[in-house]
C-alpha cells in the first residue's frame, strides 16, 4: 500500500458509492485518509459538508483544493493516475463494454434506491416501509436481469463481469449485490452475477473494502 498524500476520501461504511471507491483504492494499492459522514443523522446535509460536496451525498474526495464527487469520476481520476494494475481493458469497444455495465448500476439502478429516495417515499409521500421495501426490490429485479444477460454474454470465466480480469464493471457489481442481500431481494434468478461476486469477495481488495471493515462501522 502506498499513501496518497493530502488525499481524503469523504464515505460511510454502507454507501455502496463509498464502498465502490475503497475498492478501487484497494485495487491501486493506495491508502488515503477517511473521514466518516453519517448519513442515517443527516450530516450530509450539514453546511459544513455542503461545502465539500455542495450536492450533499457521499463519496467526496479531497485533495489540497481539488473536490471531487461522483464515484465514477473519481475511479476514472484514479486510473488515469495510477494506470497500474488498469482497471479498464484496452480496447475501445470493451473499454465501452465495460463502462455499460457500470453505469447500468450507477444510472439505473443506485439513484432509485438511495437514502434520500426512500425517505422521500417515506415522507412527504406517506409510503410505509412494505410498500419501500416492494419499490426497492422491484428496481434491483430490473436491474439485475439486464445485468445478468450482459454478464453471461461478457464473463470470460465467470468470476468476472468481462472477460477475465477485475474491471470497474465488477467495482459497481459487488456493492450493489451487498445491497441488494442486506435489502433481503431474491438473488437467486441471476446465478452469474452471484458466481462472479463470490469470487471477487474474496480477493483481497474487495475483502478490505466491505461496510463491515470499514472503521466507521463501529461508530
Ligand atoms: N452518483 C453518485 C451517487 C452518490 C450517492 O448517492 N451516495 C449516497 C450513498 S451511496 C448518499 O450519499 N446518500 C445520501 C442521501 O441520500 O441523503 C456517485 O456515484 O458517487
Amino acid at each position: 500500500m502506498s499513501e496518497k498524500e493530502g488525499a481524503v476520501l469523504y464515505g460511510y461504511f454502507r454507501s455502496s458509492a463509498s464502498y465502490r471507491v475503497r475498492i478501487a483504492l484497494g485495487l491501486k494499492g493506495l491508502s488515503v485518509v477517511h473521514k466518516f459522514v453519517q448519513l442515517p443523522s443527516g450530516e450530509q446535509n450539514t453546511q459544513e459538508y455542503l461545502r465539500i460536496n455542495p450536492a450533499g451525498l457521499v463519496p467526496a474526495w479531497i485533495e489540497g483544493d481539488f473536490h471531487l464527487a461522483q464515484s465514477i469520476a473519481i475511479i476514472e481520476y484514479l486510473e488515469e493516475a495510477y494506470p497500474e494494475p488498469p482497471l479498464m481493458p484496452r480496447s475501445p469497444v470493451d473499454r465501452a463494454r465495460v463502462r455499460a455495465m457500470a453505469l447500468a448500476v450507477a444510472c439505473d439502478m443506485h439513484p432509485l434506491n438511495n437514502l434520500r429516495i426512500l425517505n422521500y417515499l417515506r415522507s412527504p409521500l406517506g409510503h410505509d416501509e412494505e410498500t419501500i421495501n416492494a419499490w426497492y426490490r422491484h428496481w434491483i429485479a430490473v436491474g439485475f436481469s439486464g445485468l445478468e444477460q450482459e454478464a453471461r454474454r461478457a464473463t470470460g470465466d465467470g468470476r468476472h463481469m468481462f472477460g477475465s480480469t477485475v474491471t470497474i464493471a465488477d467495482i459497481y457489481i459487488v456493492p450493489q449485490m451487498y445491497n441488494a442481500r442486506r435489502f433481503k431481494c431474491d438473488v437467486e434468478p441471476y446465478p452469474t452475477l452471484r458466481g462472479i461476486c463470490a469470487h471477487l469477495e474474496s480477493l483481497p481488495a474487495f475483502a478490505k473494502a466491505v461496510p463491515e471493515a470499514h472503521p466507521s462501522a463501529a461508530c
